[in-house]
């Protein structure tokens, strides 16, 4: 980056923050973007008298709300939630829900304004944004679920639409609470649309949409390998999480002839020195997904590391999928000692910002999550196609569409972030090529 280029994103930095005060993780976000597109936006004059930038980071509108619910035991509780619309610049506004303590405004407009880019880059017509609670569900009866969710959407349905606003699932929402959601929305709009991804395939979800993550992440790896003459057969992969983005990636993982030597939740995480079998795959999918337990509980084989985070591990490649700021400077520099080669993110900012300088410097190549995660979000638009035309394609049918979409994704990477030596900056790429194109969309817009 040249003197006159820092300098501009100095004081754009500066501004952002002074008007975003105490919102470290959209600051974290907003930086990552801003220093790939820097050096273009600056080359492009109407660009920057547009304030094309500035508008960007101003989401359209924020819409927060109390959901109130009543405990099994018939207390009264009040939880706060949040619909972030970022852009509908490129589609109707499209990103997920989460449920899970630590969600606040900050946390969901860097998820929103991350949701701009990934969308832009999968080529369908999505725009960005985010939504979710600080409830917690951990401890939580099915019925207790259910009643938060009816709650949640009594007020969100009005802000949604197929047409105008589609969310989905994240952390601590799956398929059961898209239903619980999906129930009230039609109960209180008294008409079907597909205004929520992840459904149930009995009632218009799509296909592969539960695997669509860590599946679309895993051939996400397999190109950036490719590009270098690789393959994942034999490869030692770390990963976290062990919620749907993990245990979809790990079994693709394992499809592949890689080797899967940990999995994590936030207890700590499961060491299997020989690999993850596939009954084993099986057991732990059973104990996440259907009993809401706890990796400290499995029985089945692997050494727990209570508290700890699996990246001491060697390994040839990293691929976390828990949540942000999973992976900071000091385990980039045990991975680095490790002779770990690719970061390759299932999660949404999981790399630290120190971190990913860091990685860059050691030529790690580290693919973002707005690239390698976007398999995800990439079905959810296949879902709104099928409902939009009420017909249902088969599973192989979805899973060769997410491979090209993949594919086309590492494509873009590779044209905006070619490096001189012929190698690919993921990060500069993915951002470049994702911003350029809503960029362009506000440009010929106008002044909205
Ligand atoms: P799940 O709720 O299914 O699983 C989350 C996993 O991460 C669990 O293992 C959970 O552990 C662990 N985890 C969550 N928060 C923390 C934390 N603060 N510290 C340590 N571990 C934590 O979520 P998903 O798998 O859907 O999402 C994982 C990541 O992938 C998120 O960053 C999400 O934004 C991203 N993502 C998800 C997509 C999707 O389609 N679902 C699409 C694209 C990205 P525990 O069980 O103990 O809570
Ligand atoms: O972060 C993400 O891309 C998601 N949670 C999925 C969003 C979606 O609309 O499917």
């Amino acid at each position: 980056m040249t003197p006159a280029e820092a300098k501009e994103l100095k004081s754009f930095m500066k501004g952002l923050k002074h008007r975003n005060p105490h919102q470290s993780e959209f600051h974290q976000a907003v930086a990552e973007v801003a220093e790939s597109v820097m050096p273009w936006y600056l080359q492009h004059e109407g660009m920057r008298r547009a304030q094309v930038l500035e508008r960007i980071t101003e989401p359209d509108r924020i819409v927060s709300f109390r959901v109130t619910w009543e405990t099994d035991s018939g207390e009264i509780r009040a939880n706060r939630a949040w619909r972030v619309q970022f852009s509908n610049a490129l589609g109707p506004y499209k990103g997920g829900l989460r449920f899970h303590p630590t969600v606040n405004e900050s946390v969901l407009k860097f998820l929103g304004f991350e949701q701009i880019f990934k969308n832009s880059l999968t080529g369908l017509p999505m725009g960005g944004a985010k939504g979710g609670s600080n409830f917690n569900p951990k401890g939580k009866s099915e019925r207790e679920m259910m009643r938060f969710c009816h709650s949640l959407m009594t007020e969100l349905h009005r802000h949604i639409g197929e047409d105008v606003d589609v969310p989905a699932g994240d952390i601590g929402v799956g398929s059961r609470e898209i239903s619980f959601l999906f129930g009230q929305y039609l109960r209180l709009e008294n008409r079907w649309g597909g205004v929520l991804t992840g459904k149930g395939l009995a009632f218009g979800g799509s296909a592969v949409r539960t695997e669509a993550t860590g599946w679309g992440c895993v051939y996400f790896c397999a190109e950036m390998l490719g590009h270098r003459d690789e393959s994942l057969e034999g490869k030692r992969v770390a990963v976290s999480g062990s919620g749907n983005v993990a245990l979809y990636g790990a079994q693709k993982l394992m499809e592949k002839g890689a080797k899967v030597l940990t999995l994590s939740d936030s207890g700590g995480f499961l060491h299997f020195p020989d690999g993850l079998g596939p009954e084993q795959w099986k057991a732990i999918r059973e104990l996440k997904e259907e009993r809401h337990g706890r990796l400290a509980e499995f029985g089945e084989g692997g050494e727990f590391h209570e508290d700890k985070r699996p990246w001491a591990v060697p390994c040839d490649i990293a691929m976390p999928c828990a949540t942000q700021n999973e992976l900071d400077l000091d385990d980039a520099r045990q991975l680095v000692e490790n002779g770990t080669k690719i970061v390759c993110e299932g999660a949404n900012m999981p790399v630290t910002h120190d971190a990913a300088h860091f990685l860059r410097e050691r030529d790690v190549l580290h693919a973002p999550g707005k690239a390698s995660n976007a398999g995800g979000v990439s079905v959810s638009g296949l879902e709104q196609s099928q409902n939009a035309m009420r017909l249902s394609w088969e599973p192989d049918e979805v899973d060769r569409r997410l491979r090209r979409i993949m594919a086309e994704i590492h494509a873009r990477c590779a044209a905006d972030g070619e490096r001189p030596d012929g190698g690919i900056d993921y990060v500069k790429g993915s951002n470049l090529a994702g911003f350029r194109k809503v960029a362009e969309a506000l440009r010929a817009y106008g002044a909205v």
